[in-house]
């Protein structure tokens, strides 16, 4: 039986509706391929990488997989215009987007083929996005890891399915069917998971990181960098206890930039789980084991549909 064939499926041309977020430094061609022989969309997280180094990951996931993947671009990267080059030499089938607009690049990706699905955290610039021709949204709920916006997912969500015509993927506080079933309760025609794909096995992150996201309990992270505009969900730390000290003593912009820099990398490379920013999502509670990326597929589909049977009983 067909289950969860949405227009996100149709879209991107994949099995499952979900999406590996594009995480920088943590989403390599390794976890990408990975997720994209599941039946799910692997994506490559370019962050702030030169452009190269993008071009050379894309090589590898092509050597791993025959599936579609796609690139995530981060907005605030110094090497955004030579990414979205490499992505248009290379055709990719799909890029996701964040910390940012799209807009001024949307016609030359288009051109090539590929389809452009922005991050937002608002029902506003889903609106904005979907005039300038997106071909999707992702709501990325505040419960996300890394750099977040203001309103949760279960908000958010229904509030831009009513905003907008173009297929919504909800990502924020999902880890298993329940959270899969709830989205799409909520009108999004997919999901968007980070936090328990860096619990993949073929994500190649330090296992000091994967460790610290298995032990982490419900109250375990933190948001910082409030006052810099720019809010980050980390798992408690040395690092975001310095954060909280600094910002609570009024510190400057660039004594809290300085802080930060590096620190994501010395997380995920160097297994730096005191002092580097181990970014994770509020659901990192709920995942308890390494498994590969394929059972994590599987066992959320086989949940979700389990969970769809047992709902019946109350109608
Ligand atoms: O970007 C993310 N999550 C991130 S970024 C990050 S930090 C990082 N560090 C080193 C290298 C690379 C990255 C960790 N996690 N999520 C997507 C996201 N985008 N969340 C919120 C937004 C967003 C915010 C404002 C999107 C658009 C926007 O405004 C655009 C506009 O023009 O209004």
């Amino acid at each position: 039986m067909l289950m969860f064939k949405t227009r996100v499926c149709e879209l991107l041309n994949i099995e499952y509706p979900i999406l590996q977020g594009g995480m920088a430094w943590v989403a390599t061609a390794e976890l990408a391929a990975a997720v994209s022989n599941a039946g799910g969309l692997g994506i490559i997280g370019a962050g702030n990488a030169p452009p190269n180094f993008v071009r050379d990951q894309i090589k590898k996931a092509r050597k791993l997989t025959n599936k579609p993947f796609g690139v995530n671009v981060y907005y605030m990267s110094p090497f955004v215009d030579e990414v979205i080059d490499v992505i248009v030499e290379e055709r990719i089938p799909v890029i996701t987007t964040g910390a940012g607009n799209p807009g001024k690049h949307i016609d030359k990706l288009k051109k090539v083929g590929t389809k452009v699905i922005p991050v937002v955290a608002s029902v506003a610039l889903a609106k904005r996005l979907e005039k300038l021709g997106v071909d999707a949204v992702i709501g990325e709920g505040l419960e996300c890891g890394g750099h977040i916006g203001e309103l949760t997912t279960m908000a958010m969500i229904p509030q831009i399915v009513d905003a907008v015509n173009i297929p919504v993927i909800a990502a924020g506080g999902i880890a298993d069917g329940r959270g899969f079933v709830a989205a799409m309760a909520l009108g999004a025609e997919g999901i968007q998971m980070g936090t328990a794909f860096v619990c993949a096995q073929e994500c190649t992150v330090h296992d000091n990181y994967k460790q610290a996201i298995i032990k982490a309990r419900d109250r375990e992270t933190v948001v910082t960098g409030r006052s810099t505009g720019h809010p980050v969900r980390v798992i408690k730390n040395k690092l975001s206890r310095q954060f909280e000290l600094l910002e609570k003593q009024n510190a400057s912009l660039d004594e809290l930039e300085k802080l930060g820099t590096g620190k994501l990398r010395a997380a995920v490379v160097e297994g730096d789980v005191e002092y580097g920013s181990v970014m994770a999502g509020q659901i990192a509670g709920l995942i308890k084991e390494i498994k590969p990326a394929k059972d994590i597929i599987q066992d959320i589909t086989n949940e979700a549909k389990a969970i769809l049977k047992n709902l019946k009983k109350f109608i």
